[in-house]
């Protein structure tokens, strides 16, 4: 049976870090979900909808890959999809908790949901979707921490400034 995993995040916006991850994912699974995380709570940059057409902008020519939002929680997201695991990449130590008290929480909520961390690449090991829209906010050059391919995009709504809600 295929082998589908799950690369869930917020990507406000993606960076080559996710897309790194992403990358490597397709290697060991069959189907990789990208589910965007839609999370009223979070104040984000980008709309919901801004951040799956990037996504997908990046991932046109990647058959086995699927962008799509999900609300609520990931436990239940993967059991509805037949999800074998959730895929992420770990930075520093200060990602190292939180993402192990996710990890231990989905396996209380689905026990048949493994969580895979990929060390990240030593070039990605400080870029985040935070850091892209720092630079940015300053007119900065973002060219080494997003794709090519959604660079315009990015610069159009970040440099112009304004937040849309
Ligand atoms: N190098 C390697 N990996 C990276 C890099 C990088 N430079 N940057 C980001 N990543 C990876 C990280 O693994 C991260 O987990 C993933 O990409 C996504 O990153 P973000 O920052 O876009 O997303 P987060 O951390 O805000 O996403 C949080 C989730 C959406 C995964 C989480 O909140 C969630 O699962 N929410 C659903 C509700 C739920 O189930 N809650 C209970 C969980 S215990």
């Amino acid at each position: 049976s295929l082998k589908v995993a799950i690369c869930p995040g917020s990507f406000d916006p993606v960076t080559l870090g996710h897309m790194d991850i992403i990358n490597r994912a397709r290697r060991i699974f069959d189907h990789v979900i990208v589910a965007v995380m839609l999370n009223p709570a979070k104040n984000t940059m980008f709309t919901v909808e801004e951040r799956i057409e990037l996504l997908r902008k990046c991932t046109v020519d990647m058959a086995d890959v699927e962008v799509v939002g999900f609300e609520g929680l990931l436990a239940d997201y993967a059991k509805i999809r037949d999800a074998t695991a959730i895929v992420k990449g770990l930075r520093a130590v200060s990602d190292f908790e939180y993402e192990f008290q996710m990890a231990l929480t989905n396996k209380k909520l689905n026990n048949e949901l493994e969580t895979v961390f990929l060390t990240t690449r030593a070039e990605n090991m400080y870029l985040s979707s935070s850091i892209v829209k720092d630079i940015a906010s300053f007119g900065g050059d973002i060219s080494n921490f997003v794709p090519d391919c959604i660079l315009a995009d990015i610069k159009d709504r970040l440099y112009k400034g304004g937040r849309r809600s």
